[in-house]
C-alpha cells in the first residue's frame, strides 16, 4: 500500500480503484457514476415558465448580473472557467465562442444554449443553469424529462404553481424532488396584492410531498441587499427571502457532495481498503493458520458450531434493537436503519471469518455473509425507505439460514 495514494483526493482514489479492477462487476456502474459526480460541479437548475423570474434569480444566486435582460435564450449555463468567455450553441448545431460576458456583446441569432464561464471559485462547487419551459405542454414535458437526466437540484420558479406546472413536476423522480425547491417569485408584488399568505397556505401540503421546501422571494430586493453587501443591508437580505433561499441551496449542494464522498469512502473501504482513508485491513476469509499468532490460532481452533452460534447471537441481538427502533413511536429514519444493517452485516462477516473455512458449513455461512454485506452496500447507495425495508428483510433471511446451518 502506498501512503501517498491514501492522501489523494477521494475522486482520484476511486478512479484508481476502478482502473485497477478493484470493484466487482455489479458495483462498476455505481462506481463510475459516483466518480463522474465527484468530478463535476453540482448542477443547480433554475427552471420555470418564461417570465417567472428565473434570470433575475440566477443573478441573485450568482451574486452578480450574469444574465442580461436581452434576447432570451432557452438554456443558459453559468460555470467556472479560467477567464470570462461565452460559448453559444446555435440551432444549426454550430458553436461560437467569444471572450467576455453575455452582456458585453451581441447574442447570435438562433442561439439555443449559452455557457458563460467565469473565474469564480464558487462555480467549481456548483453551476447554475437556467432552463426556460417554452412551447406547448408536450414540449415542456420533454424539456423536464431532459433536465431530470442530469440535474442535481431544481429550483422551480413560479408565481402560482398552477395545475399544468404541477402536472409537469409530478413526473420528476423522487430523488430529485427530495432535493428541490419551489420558489415563489415576485413575492413583493404578491404581498402588495395581499395574496402571498393565501398562496403559501394553499401550496403547503403539496410542497411537503413534492419539494424540500417553499421559498417566497422578492428577488429584486434580494439583489439590492446582496449587491450592497449582505452586511450592508442584512434586514432586507433576510426579509426579501434571499438569505434563506441562498443558504438552503448552498447547504443542499454541500449535503450532496458530502453524501457522494461518503459513498465513495464506503466503496473504497469495502473493496480497496489499501487506498481507503482509514485503511481497515479486512480479515482474509481463507485464512491459513498462523501458529505463532496465538489468539488467531485459538480462534480458529474453536469448533465451527461456536462461531455459528456467536454469529446467530449477534444477529439476534442486533435484530432485537432494529425491531425496537422500527416499532417505536416515531418514524424510523431509513438511513439510520440502513447504516445499522450495514454495520451488522460487516460485524457478522468478522465473527464468521474467525472460523475455519475448511469446514463446508462455515464456508457457506461465510459466503452468505459476504454476499449480504455487498448487498447491504448497494442498499445503502440506493437509500430511502424501500432500500431500508430490503436490508431488514435480508438480515432476517440471513438469520433464518444461519439458524438452519447451526442445526445441521
Ligand atoms: N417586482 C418583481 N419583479 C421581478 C422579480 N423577479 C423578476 N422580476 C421581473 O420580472 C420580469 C421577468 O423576469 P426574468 O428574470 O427575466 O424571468 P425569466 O423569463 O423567467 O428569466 C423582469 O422584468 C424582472 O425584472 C421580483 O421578485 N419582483
Ligand atoms: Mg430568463
Amino acid at each position: 500500500m502506498s501512503l501517498a495514494k491514501t492522501a489523494l483526493p477521494i475522486a482520484d482514489r476511486l478512479e484508481y480503484a476502478l482502473g485497477a479492477g478493484k470493484l466487482p462487476p455489479h458495483m462498476l456502474d455505481w462506481g463510475r457514476q459516483l466518480l463522474s459526480h465527484l468530478r463535476k460541479p453540482v448542477q443547480v437548475v433554475i427552471m420555470g415558465l418564461p417570465g417567472s423570474g428565473k434570470s433575475t434569480l440566477v443573478n441573485m444566486l450568482a451574486g452578480e448580473q450574469v444574465i442580461p435582460r436581452k434576447k432570451s435564450i432557452p438554456v443558459i449555463e453559468i460555470a467556472g472557467g479560467p477567464e470570462p468567455r461565452v460559448i453559444f450553441e446555435i440551432e444549426d448545431g454550430s458553436m461560437e465562442r467569444r471572450p467576455g460576458t453575455l452582456g458585453e456583446g451581441p447574442i447570435p441569432d438562433g442561439t439555443i444554449r449559452a455557457r458563460q464561464e467565469l473565474p469564480d471559485s464558487d462555480l467549481k462547487r456548483q453551476n447554475f443553469v437556467e432552463v426556460d419551459l417554452t412551447g406547448n405542454f408536450g414540449y415542456q414535458k420533454s424539456i423536464v424529462n431532459w433536465v431530470v437526466q442530469w440535474a442535481d437540484i431544481v429550483l422551480w420558479c413560479t408565481r402560482e404553481f398552477d395545475d399544468a406546472e404541477q402536472e409537469l413536476w409530478a413526473s420528476v423522480p423522487d430523488e430529485i424532488k427530495d432535493r428541490s425547491f419551489l420558489v415563489l417569485t415576485m413575492a413583493d408584488q404578491q404581498m402588495m396584492r395581499g395574496t402571498l399568505v393565501d398562496r403559501i397556505n394553499a401550496l403547503e401540503d403539496l410542497v411537503a410531498e413534492e419539494f424540500l421546501g417553499l421559498y417566497p422571494i422578492a428577488t429584486i430586493q434580494a439583489i439590492a441587499a446582496r449587491s450592497a453587501g449582505a452586511a450592508a443591508d442584512p434586514r432586507l437580505w433576510k426579509s426579501s427571502g434571499g438569505k434563506e433561499l441562498l443558504d438552503s441551496v448552498l447547504r443542499q449542494v454541500e449535503i450532496g457532495r458530502a453524501a457522494d464522498m461518503d459513498r465513495a469512502d464506503m466503496l473504497l473501504s469495502r473493496f480497496a481498503p489499501e487506498i481507503a482513508p482509514m485503511p481497515v485491513a479486512p480479515e482474509p476469509r481463507r485464512k491459513t493458520r498462523v501458529l505463532d499468532d496465538g489468539a488467531k490460532a485459538q480462534n480458529s481452533d474453536r469448533p465451527p458450531s461456536d462461531h455459528l452460534s456467536d454469529a446467530l447471537d449477534l444477529l439476534q441481538s442486533r435484530a432485537d434493537v432494529l425491531f425496537a427502533t422500527l416499532s417505536g413511536e416515531s418514524e424510523p429514519d431509513p438511513n439510520a436503519v440502513l447504516a445499522r444493517c450495514v454495520e451488522t452485516a460487516n460485524a457478522l462477516m468478522d465473527v464468521l471469518n474467525g472460523a475455519d473455512p475448511d469446514n463446508p458449513t462455515v464456508r457457506e455461512a461465510q459466503e452468505d455473509a459476504e454476499e449480504s454485506a455487498e448487498m447491504m452496500l448497494l442498499f445503502q447507495l440506493e437509500k430511502g425507505e424501500d432500500a431500508a425495508a430490503d436490508a431488514v428483510t435480508l438480515l432476517l433471511q440471513l438469520k433464518k439460514e444461519l439458524a438452519q446451518r447451526a442445526d445441521q
